[in-house]
């Protein structure tokens, strides 16, 4: 029985929800829309499939195809990034973090990584988070210009000795230079990790740069830049191999999610396509347009602009907040996320900024002229946050531009 007639409650609400997705402007950096195919293979009978264990060594009888789908997966994600060991069994990000401390790092040692509000993220040892409890988290932050602070990572490296130096960001807009991480964990003998999950997508382009050969692990969703379905992925040296797995299943997790990981392999298979690097190229163009109307218009932008797909910027100075100027664009048909800048004084609930990107409106086909009109909305918007009239006003003008790239315009629950 089709959805619509056997639960027509949730079909509405997904139809509702197409209907957003198709009639707004999604600038949330992390989101993006994936390709039919990838809808396609996520919601196949490879979900009915349990396969603990690994290709070729399985805890399952019948895992035979799975085993065919899975080691798709791998090779291509190896293929990728140059790669000399995938596991694309994490479920998501945190999943993927947690297993790459505990087969890396002994509970109570300690890691080195970024300030949540410096662009960090929770699962890089903020004190709210379980792992916090397990292992030794210490914050390093990014400079009064707002980049990171290399020297200040080499002091606190000599001085805590971490077992694990850790970079990668969900809020941080500038390049990064792994060679001196790397450097800087050498002199005290530390192992290296960056999660890339924001950035996947731009490095798998070649358009950023790869910390995948340096690194001891790596790793990454596969829904942001990366474009696939909703999940996590584990990329390391051989010599982690073992432990990697290891921590991954039976350390944490059940059985896969064969159908999750179907789609990883199908957005892998894009990822290599040529117009995935111009995917890529196009979504830093598009960041630059808006990073160039928010400086001339008088914004505030955190690490001073941007080298990949985002923004963070401080609305403050148009005497608004972060909460203020979300519910704003939500009103205006634009979707972003309040975020805390860097040493934020207001709280995570209403802090001073917000953070936005251009990884969901390139895949849509949005170019620089798009760009432009867009930055201007997000600027009446927020100097016009409280009246309604005029937020309506610009929702008309973002559904009437979203008309003319459609978005999954056969697709109906
Ligand atoms: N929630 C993701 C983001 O928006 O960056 C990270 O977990």
């Amino acid at each position: 029985m089709k959805l619509s007639s056997f639960d027509p409650d949730l079909s509405s609400a997904l139809n509702r929800e197409l209907i957003r997705q198709q009639t707004g402007l999604e600038m949330i950096p992390s989101e993006n829309f994936v390709s039919p195919a990838v809808l396609e293979a996520l919601g196949s009978i490879a979900t009915n499939k349990y396969s603990e264990g690994y290709p070729g060594k399985r805890y399952y009888g019948g895992c035979q195809e799975i085993d065919v789908v899975e080691q798709l997966a791998i090779d291509r994600a190896k293929q990728l990034f140059g790669a000399e060991h995938v596991n694309v069994q994490p479920l998501s990000g945190a999943p993927a973090n947690l297993a790459a401390y505990a087969a890396l790092v002994p509970a109570g040692g300690t890691i080195l990584g970024m300030d949540l509000s410096h662009g960090g993220h929770l699962t890089h040892g903020h004190p709210v988070t379980f792992i916090a409890g397990v292992w030794n988290f210490i914050r390093y932050k990014t400079t009064s210009e707002g980049i990171i602070d290399y020297d200040q990572i080499e002091k606190m490296a000599h001085e805590h000795k971490p077992h694990l130096i850790l970079v990668g960001y969900s809020g941080y807009s500038r390049e990064i230079d792994y060679a001196r991480i790397k450097a800087i964990a050498d002199e005290v003998g530390a192992l290296t990790m960056a999660d890339i999950a924001h950035i996947a997508g731009l490095i798998a382009s070649g358009e950023m740069n790869n910390p995948v050969p340096l690194f001891d692990l790596v790793s990454t969703t596969t829904h942001k830049t990366l474009r696939g379905p909703r999940g996590g992925m584990i990329l390391c040296k051989e010599k982690h191999k073992k432990a990697v797995d290891k921590a991954v299943f039976p350390g944490l997790q059940g059985g896969p999610h064969e159908n999750v990981i179907a789609a990883k392999a199908v957005a892998f298979k894009e990822a290599a396509l040529p117009e995935f690097k111009q995917y890529a190229q196009q979504i830093k163009k598009n960041a630059k347009i808006l990073e160039g109307i928010f400086q001339e218009k008088g914004y505030k932008l955190m690490f001073g602009g941007t080298d990949n797909h985002l923004l963070l910027v401080d609305v403050t100075p148009k005497g608004v907040t972060g909460q203020q100027t979300e519910t704003a664009l939500n009103k205006a048909g634009i979707t972003v996320n309040k975020n805390m800048i860097p040493d934020d004084t207001r709280s995570p609930m209403d802090p001073s900024g917000i953070r936005l990107g251009t990884p969901a409106l390139t895949t849509r086909g949005m170019k620089e002229e798009e760009m432009k009109r867009i930055g201007m909305w997000i600027d009446e918007a927020i100097t016009h946050w409280s009246d309604e009239t005029k937020l309506n006003a610009i929702a008309e003008e973002v559904k009437e531009l979203t008309s003319h790239f459609p978005l999954y315009p056969d697709l109906h629950y």
